[in-house]
């Protein structure tokens, strides 16, 4: 309990979080309602019931059907700005956000409407409630990749309002690699690059390989299995490379046959590991502050390396160096 409120206590900054997986089952049934869109099911509790998954497309399944109720730029507004006061509260001082504007523009929705209802909420949060942020723009990397360009070529014009573009979605068959073009055009226009290497996935080593040293990647979003790979470990480590773990998706990696911890591996290994909480209105509304409690004696955290998790977060974000010293 001491550990607890010392954990919920510290100063955090969050850095692997999809806003559409904060879309709270309330909030859905709130959004239906103004949209005039009938759901699936009749009460919150029902719809809670329903998110039941079991890997990376049955939890894609649901989290894409959920975003059908986010319609308007109020409705971006309320979703962010619901994020950033649950964030607020939790004592996370600054979090950078992915979204998948892929999803949005396929039903008809302007990306006007997308980023500027979250960047009118992140301009609030920080006035209200001292919370920053930045913004990161996900390619589907399980659409069609002309989907992909399309939607960089609509977000370039509102880029003061990105501050990196990253990589999620099913990765089974669609490689970083697939992508090099798309993420030299976001580097062009003075983005961060980020991307998703899940855990245990086809292909892993080669995924991680093409982040890390084809692409070049600024972080890796997961990343676990890099510790079945000495000699990508040697580089990630020599580069400072951080990685935005998630321990409600990330769980254990297998390294000659024992099972291990990746928060615990990637610690030990002398890697900068990150902790977050990634979709949390599908994992039984754990937020940052309580995927960090819940992954504590999991991974056997000391008050040292809980505190180390946090310095390596901000250090990791993307701010101006004398915003990041200010928090530090
Ligand atoms: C996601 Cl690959 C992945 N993992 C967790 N949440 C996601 N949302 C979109 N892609
Ligand atoms: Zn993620």
């Amino acid at each position: 309990a001491a550990t607890e409120r010392f954990i919920r206590a510290m100063p955090k900054a969050e850095l692997h979080l999809h806003l559409e997986g904060t879309l709270e089952a309330d909030m859905k049934f709130a959004l239906a309602k103004r949209n005039g869109i009938k759901l699936p099911y009749d009460t919150v509790e029902a719809m809670r019931a329903s998110y039941r998954y079991h890997d990376l497309p049955s939890f894609l399944a649901i989290y894409y059907s959920g975003m059908d109720v986010l319609r308007t730029e109020a409705d971006f507004y309320d979703l962010a700005y619901a994020y950033l006061a649950k964030a607020a509260s939790q004592n996370v001082r600054y979090t950078e956000m992915f979204f998948d504007p892929q999803e949005h523009l396929k039903r008809g929705i302007p990306m006007a409407a997308v980023i500027g209802g979250i960047t009118r909420a992140r301009g609030d949060a920080a006035k209200r409630l001292g919370i920053g942020s930045g913004l990161i723009l996900c390619f589907v990397r399980d659409a069609p990749l002309d989907t992909a360009a399309a939607a960089l070529d609509a977000a370039l014009p509102f880029k003061r309002d990105l501050i990196a573009v990253g990589l999620d979605s099913d990765e089974k068959g669609h490689p970083p690699a697939d992508f090099a073009p798309l993420f030299a055009r976001a580097r062009v226009a003075g983005l961060h690059v980020t991307m998703h290497c899940d855990v245990n996935q086809e292909n892993t080593l080669a995924h991680l390989r093409q982040a890390i040293v084809d692409l070049r990647a600024d972080r890796i979003d997961h990343g676990g299995n890099i510790l079945q790979s000495p000699e990508l470990v040697a580089i990630a480590r020599a580069r400072g490379l951080a990685f935005t773990v998630c321990p409600g998706f990330s769980g254990k990696v297998s390294t000659g046959g024992v099972p291990i911890d990746v928060v615990r591996g990637m610690l030990d290994q002398g890697l900068d590991v990150t902790i977050s909480s990634d979709d949390p209105a599908y994992m039984g509304s754990r937020y940052v502050a309580d995927a960090i409690v819940d992954a504590q004696p999991v991974s056997a955290l000391t008050r040292a390396e809980l505190v180390q998790i946090q310095r390596n977060a901000f250090n990791a974000a993307w701010l101006p160096p004398a915003q990041r010293d200010a928090y530090l």
